[in-house]
């Protein structure tokens, strides 16, 4: 076996550079717990960014998609397959949509949404031709896509990528009267995250989303939440929105929608809006394929039948109370819902990745964010014995013991 050195290496010779990974080279996963090359273990407190909410590996998970692969991989949607049916059944049922489109990364289902409700807008809205608006959030995250960075506010992820599509305008996140202010006759969505992640688990005020959905009914602006992360338990709800009391017209799930083993993600409408595409004007040669299917099906029916969701509620508030509870100067805010966390650190800390490091030699992956916060996100299967050594590390590192 090569050395985690050598691996290492090679990687950084042969690879863009595009990441500035922890050095630790896993190759071995199993529920919360992930091995490195030197077996080494850790408690995964990323979740590949809450893509295995379901833990690494889940056996049943694993058992679909093996069966899957040795019956049908992929057709294209030039043919029908056996399995579409079925995710589409088991999707509408749990999250009550009435369509869905099937696409693979987390951003492929942004974009799909955005084509969409452009469409829709000038079909169904009466917008004049090119001129409709979507309204988004400064400090938004929604992939790595050149539609998606032309409306990032991220220096990092959008300069030198340009030109950019038009068609976007930028409000302060949480901030209604300036959703409100943005609105012209030409909008036709609202795309936002329920919870900001990349930001560092942002949740807005508590009037916020209801007064946005209020708007949206009122002008038949569609309300597109971006639950890629926040989405399938991973709040303690099914969906964040949940926690608001209201209901998007569009939702965007992916990441945990396979539990980690492929990517799969889905445009979720509870509208008129997917309703506008036609045969031809939009696809994927992998999207809604059996493989991808069956995986997803498997992946929610853990996430339900195994009470995951419940799971991520009643650990989630625990794990916070613990990190709450850590009396460390460093340490400026403790926030977030069920199993997506975060500790915010004052900027004299000298930074979270210094932190994430202490975390790694201790057993426990977390990532930072923005310099200053460290994000918490372990697979929703953690049990509370796992959630109090995990806060025991926290709390050693945070307290400087071994900083
Ligand atoms: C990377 C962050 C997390 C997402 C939301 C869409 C997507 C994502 C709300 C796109 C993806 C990832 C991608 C990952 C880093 C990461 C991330 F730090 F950037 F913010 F999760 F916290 N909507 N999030 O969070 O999904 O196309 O990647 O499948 O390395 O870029 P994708």
């Amino acid at each position: 076996m090569r050395s985690a050195e050598k691996l290492i290496e090679s990687e950084h010779r042969l690879g863009a550079h595009n990441y500035k990974p922890l050095d630790v080279v896993l190759n071995r996963g199993e529920g919360v717990w992930l091995w490195d090359v030197d077996g080494n273990r850790y408690l995964d407190c990323l979740s590949a960014y809450s893509a295995v909410n379901q833990g690494h590996c889940h056996p049943k998970i694993l058992d679909a998609m093996v069966t899957q692969a040795k019956q049908l991989t992929l057709t294209s949607r030039a043919f029908r397959n056996d399995q579409l049916a079925l995710l589409y059944e088991d999707l509408a049922k749990l999250t009550g949509s009435h369509k869905i489109l099937p696409m693979n990364s987390g951003a492929e289902a942004v974009e799909s949404a955005v084509k969409a409700v452009r469409k829709w807008g000038y079909e169904v809205r009466g917008v004049p031709e090119d001129k409709a608006e979507i309204i988004v959030c400064s400090d938004n995250f929604h992939g790595r896509t050149l539609g998606i960075v032309g409306f990032s506010t991220d220096p990092t992820a959008r300069q030198g990528f340009g030109p950019f599509a038009p068609g976007f305008k930028v409000v302060p996140f949480g901030d209604y009267d300036a959703f409100a202010a943005a609105v012209t006759d030409n909008t036709v969505a609202f795309l936002i995250e329920p919870i900001q992640g990349e930001a560092g688990v942002v949740i807005p005020p508590e009037d916020f989303f209801p007064r946005v959905r209020a708007l949206c009914s009122e002008r038949n602006i569609t309300l597109i939440l971006d639950e890629i992360q926040t989405g399938l338990g991973r709040t303690g709800k099914l969906l964040a929105e949940e926690h608001e009391g209201i209901e998007a017209d569009v939702t965007l799930v992916g990441k945990a929608l396979s539990g980690g083993f492929y990517p799969v993600s889905a445009v979720l409408s509870n509208s008129e809006v997917l309703g506008v595409l036609k045969p031809g004007e939009h696809g994927s040669t992998f999207g809604g394929n059996p493989l991808a299917c069956a995986v997803a099906r498997a992946a929610l029916k853990a996430l339900v039948e195994e009470g995951m969701i419940e799971n991520a509620a009643r650990q989630g508030d625990y794990f916070q109370e613990r990190l709450k509870a850590i009396r460390a100067n460093g340490v400026r805010n403790v926030r977030g819902r069920g199993l997506m966390l975060a500790v915010e650190l004052h900027p004299e800390a000298g930074g979270a990745r210094r932190y994430c490091e202490a975390l790694k030699n201790r057993g426990l992956l977390a990532k930072d964010t923005h310099d200053h916060t460290i994000r918490i996100a372990p697979p929703l299967v953690i049990t509370k014995d796992q959630v109090d050594w995990a806060a025991d590390q926290f709390e050693a590192v945070l307290t400087g013991l071994d900083t």
